[in-house]
């Protein structure tokens, strides 16, 4: 297992299409593997294989909404989406105010249709076919953009994408003015 680095805007790779996944085998499954532990280690609920830089149509997803143990720990509910497509998204929307890994310590709300129905393979190669709700559909429809090369921003007006913008240069150079002195 090994956690690999994670792309940052404006790197191009971010704006990549992905190829779907010819054959799921044991390479994909330890790249789903080191993803996840990636994931966890940033932490984050969800990664997209382009998110580091790999352009094949694969993402992880964790809400850790299990229940917690006599630590506090929450039980892991890793989930692997290879070759994942969208189906009929409802008409309803909901609003979350999303984050994302290539874009640290910014958060904006997005509004995405609230419940998708969901094909997928799995590390097994199985297929499934699950309609997801809530937080899930959100970060589904959210790793399924990095996919297709959208950041989160891109759902923003020019207004309020340049706010987070600004934001984000503040936040690096306030980084790596603590790195400096550390
Ligand atoms: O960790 C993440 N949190 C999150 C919160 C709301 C909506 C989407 C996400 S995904 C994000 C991790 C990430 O960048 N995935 O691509
Ligand atoms: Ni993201």
């Amino acid at each position: 297992m090994a956690i690999l680095p994670i792309l940052e805007i404006p790197d191009p790779r971010l704006r990549r299409i992905s190829e779907p996944v010819q054959e799921v085998n044991d390479a994909i499954r330890t790249l789903a593997a080191d993803m996840l532990e990636t994931m966890y280690a940033a932490p984050g609920i969800g990664l997209a294989a382009a998110q580091v830089d790999v352009p094949l149509r694969l993402l992880v997803m964790d809400l850790t909404d299990g229940p917690e143990d006599a630590d506090g720990n929450r039980t892991k509910n890793p989930r692997i989406f290879i070759n994942p497509e969208i189906l009929d998204p409802s008409e309803d929307y909901s609003v979350y105010n999303e984050g994302c890994l290539s874009v640290p310590d910014q958060y904006a709300d997005v509004e995405r249709p609230a419940t998708v129905r969901v094909r997928w393979l799995d590390e097994q190669g199985l297929a499934h076919d699950e309609v997801l709700e809530g937080l899930l559909a959100t970060c589904l429809q959210h790793e399924m953009d990095h996919l297709n090369g959208i950041i989160f921003i891109d759902h923003l007006s020019r207004l309020k994408r340049l706010m987070v913008l600004k934001k984000l240069d503040k936040f690096r150079q306030e980084q790596s003015r603590k790195k400096a002195f550390a």
